[in-house]
């Protein structure tokens, strides 16, 4: 483990070389760098990193270092073969670390689970979509079946697949989703009635604030640097709220700009940087919102404003309500809860006031916590107080992760479906969907716990390490009947086989698909609700991976035959899918002719037409308390005080649960991703120092241990009573059960802690 602090900017020659590395690991240089100039553009594909947008700007590069990072890792030339699988064992692979996994290249042949040989050996593609098609059939309630979705899905690959699983009778549809951006989802179509960001890229140009909460986009989504870049250099203020100070939210050297890469120079990003508790946004919005009524109180006796009355009058409901609550709210628990004085709560809240046009962007350290939902209404009600939504160069801004995960619910991957998709479903299809919930990702984990669902079925992702309590859901996996998962590389879901499974290998995003002779598109939608075509370009190596919408509807095939539609035919030409999406999906009419346009097309958005489709048929504001603090009074007491609440989160060297590598450069970190970061005046309270090995031990009040050992304790500049471990090495430690208020989603960043020094006899855990 070495720790050395970084000091440069964000970007600059680090990035560079960091991708020159990557691209040497992927064993396909020459093609790789062809690659990387065909991400983004028109006539490419596009990134299968984040979900930011693209500019429309024609730059000839349009991919930043970790994109860079997923495009190699995506297109290595290193293929995993049945003789792989002969040599290792599911359970002598299950020793193997996540890095390993995937490293060992692309997989290339369908494989089914043999339990009495523990291994996994090869099926044909018929016999696979027979398997499958035999289990479903015989399952006694198509609601015994969970249909998982990682956000990579394309379009295509979505549709096809809520209407097999529709057809099929069900709307059982965990997905990352309900991991992520959840609360954003919930919180805004309470707020403004619809549940997507109002911004477009353009709006960042017309920005004279940026408020950052809870996001780490230097790592997570470089090229927002690129946006904040320019911002910064037009004068306008970012604002960061973050638990850590993040190096690539405050100086930034752009990896494409000759002056930057060659003197060295670089921009200042953040104007003010704070650093809250975790979970202390809410408190700390509460407070800027306490400041600004109280200078808007002493206005009106002067006949003037603060907040903009007039659209207040017009547009929102539930004003007095919330004012009420603010007033009621104290400053001792503004102050305590956030971590910050008042004084910085107050020059917080000067930017706002000052400046014409606001966006507030947000991520995981929003969405992750118990009172996430409460979190994104008080973000909504501070934007509609000052008449910030639905107006040029200002708005709310959820800043998604994977690259479509946005296409994917529009596209009806819902579990909680609303009934003018299911209608519009009856309408093309004729045939009635069903119309009862279903269950997201922990309720699939509970059901299939208790065994009430039987079979699992993953487009993508890596569920079993992606969800909380690790070995819980890794014996709800292995509790399955049959699990099957489309994947590109073999990772730790893999491992927990039901009695049967398959491994279907599919096609990635920037391999060319070709059907029939012809290579196809497919399309995504961003964080911009911009819908745009990508196609792979990568011819390699396929062997006998089939593409997503292929793999779907030779599964739906053999379950349904032709029922609703003739599966087999519509992969000929992906046109036809995107044709029966037109007729279906709201917003997409002429779908094939309107992605014709450069850049594709935007789906628009109510509530910056200043449209409220909440049952006001205004924007709300909501009136929620505070939330209770994380670590309860009795906790404190019964620990001594040495109780911490950690967040789990992204090292500059992954995507998620595939990890790149061991560097997170930024943090200066590097050599081992079990550690753990803390406060030195908390580490010396503790008896310890920096460097030592620690156990970690969840506070959470059922029966379960939750515990990891031998982790690496570092000293950070994290404020006291915080800490911070990588997931997915720290998700053995939430519980199912802590999820957030509405939503389910896994409180990954709010989980109470003690920590021990490590116990000699402490047996590591791969997780
Ligand atoms: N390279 C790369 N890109 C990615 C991903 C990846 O793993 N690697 N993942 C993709 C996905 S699916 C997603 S959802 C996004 C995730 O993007 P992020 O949300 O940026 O991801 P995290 O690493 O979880 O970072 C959370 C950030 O919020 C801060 N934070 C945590 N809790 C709090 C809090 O309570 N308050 C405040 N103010 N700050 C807090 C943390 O210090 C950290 O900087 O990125 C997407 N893009
Ligand atoms: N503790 C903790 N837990 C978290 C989070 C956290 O911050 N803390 N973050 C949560 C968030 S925000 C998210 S989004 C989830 C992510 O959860 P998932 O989306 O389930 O996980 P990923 O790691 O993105 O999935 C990686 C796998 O996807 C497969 N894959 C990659 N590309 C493709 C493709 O094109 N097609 C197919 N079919 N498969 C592909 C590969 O096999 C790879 O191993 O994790 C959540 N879990
Ligand atoms: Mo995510």
């Amino acid at each position: 483990m070495a720790v050395k602090k970084y000091k440069g900017a964000a970007g600059g020659w680090g990035s560079l070389v960091s991708t020159g590395k990557h691209l040497l690991h992927s064993e396909n240089v020459a093609k790789n760098v062809l690659n990387l100039l065909k991400t983004n553009q028109d006539h490419g594909f596009d990134c299968p990193g984040c979900a930011w947008g693209e500019e429309g700007k024609k730059d000839r590069f349009k991919f930043c270092e970790n994109g860079a990072k997923a495009v190699n890792w995506e297109a290595t030339s290193r293929r995993l073969t049945a003789d792989f699988f002969d040599q290792y064992s599911v359970s002598s692979l299950r020793k193997q670390t996540d890095y390993f996994l995937e490293d060992q290249g692309r997989l290339s042949e369908p494989m089914s689970y043999q339990a009495d040989i523990d291994k996994f050996v090869p099926i044909s593609w018929d016999d696979a979509y027979a398997l499958i098609a035999n289990k479903l059939n015989s399952l006694a309630s198509p609601n015994q079946a969970e249909f998982y979705t990682s956000g990579r899905a394309s379009n295509e690959a979505a549709f096809l697949y809520q209407l097999f699983v529709r057809k099929f009778g069900t709307n059982n549809f965990p997905d990352c989703s309900n991991m992520c951006h959840e609360a954003s989802g919930t919180g805004l179509k309470q707020s403004i009635g619809i549940g997507k960001g109002t911004v477009t890229l353009e709006d960042f140009e017309h920005a004279d604030a940026i408020f950052i909460f809870g996001q780490n986009p230097g790592t997570n989504h470089p090229r927002m640097l690129h946006t904040l870049n320019h911002a910064a250099h037009r004068g306008a203020n970012i604002v960061t709220f973050n638990t850590l100070k993040e190096r690539g939210l405050e100086r930034f050297a752009n990896p494409q700009s000759p002056v930057d890469m060659v003197f060295g120079s670089s921009t200042k990003l953040t104007s003010q940087y704070f650093t809250p508790n975790l979970g202390g946004d809410m408190a700390a919005v509460r407070g800027m919102v306490k400041v600004l009524l109280k200078r808007h109180e002493q206005a009106l006796e002067r006949g003037d404003h603060v907040f903009d009355v007039k659209f207040i009058e017009q547009h929102t409901s539930g004003l007095e309500a919330y004012l009420d609550k603010v007033r009621n709210t104290t400053w001792s628990l503004i102050t305590e809860q956030s971590g910050l004085s008042k004084e910085q709560i107050k020059s917080a809240a000067d930017i706002y006031q000052h400046a014409k046009n606001v966006i507030i962007t947000w991520a995981m350290g929003i969405t992750q916590h118990k009172h996430s939902v409460a979190t994104v209404n008080e973000l909504a009600s501070l934007q509609l107080l000052f008449g910030q939504v639905g107006k040029k160069g200002a708005g709310l801004c959820p800043v998604r992760g994977h690259s479509n995960v946005q296409g994917d619910r529009t596209m009806g991957i819902d579990e909680k479906p609303n009934q003018a998709l299911l209608d519009c479903i009856e309408k093309t299809f004729d045939f009635t969907p069903p119309t009862e919930h279903g269950h997201n990702a922990v309720q699939a984990v509970e059901a299939m716990l208790r065994g009430d669902s039987k079979f699992f079925m993953g487009l993508g992702g890596n569920f079993a390490a992606a969800m909380p309590d690790t070995e819980i859901t890794q014996s709800a996996m292995s509790n399955c009947d049959l699990t099957v998962n489309i994947a590109t590389k073999l990772n730790r879901t893999h491992l927990y086989p039901g009695k049967e499974a398959l491994i279907l290998p599919c096609l990635g995003r920037t391999d060319v698909d070709l059907q029939e002779g012809n290579a196809q598109k497919i399309t995504v939608e961003d964080s911009f609700s911009m819908v745009h075509s990508s196609q792979g370009v990568v011819k390699s190596d396929v062997r006998q991976m089939r593409s997503e919408p292929a793999i779907i509807a030779g599964i739906a095939h053999a379950t349904l035959g032709n029922a609703p539609v003739n599966w087999l035919e519509l992969i000929n030409d992906y046109d036809r899918i995107r044709d029966l999406i037109s007729q279906t999906i709201p917003g997409f009419s002429d779908m094939n002719e309107r992605l014709t346009a450069p850049g594709g097309f935007y789906l628009g958005n109510s509530a910056a037409e200043h449209k409220w489709n909440t049952e006001s048929q205004k924007a709300q504001f909501h009136d929620y308390d505070l939330p209770d603090a994380i670590v309860s009074a009795s906790q404190r007491a019964l620990t001594n005080n040495a109780i911490f609440v950690l967040q789990t989160l992204r090292s500059h060297d992954q995507y998620n649960t595939t990890i790149y590598g061991f560097n997170d450069r930024y943090r200066g970190l590097s050599g081992d991703r079990n550690i753990i970061l803390l406060n030195e005046k908390d580490i010396e309270a503790l008896g310890l120092k920096s460097g030592d090995k620690v156990d970690i031990e969840a506070l959470w009040g059922d029966e379960v241990t939750r515990k990891v050992f031998n982790f690496t304790l570092i000293a950070f500049d994290i404020p006291p009573g915080n800490a911070a471990a990588y997931y997915p090495e720290a998700n053995p430690l939430v519980a199912l059960a802590n999820h957030g208020d509405f939503t389910f989603t896994p409180n990954s960043k709010s989980i109470a802690i003690v920590i021990t020094p490590a116990q000699e006899q402490a047996q590591q855990r791969i997780v």
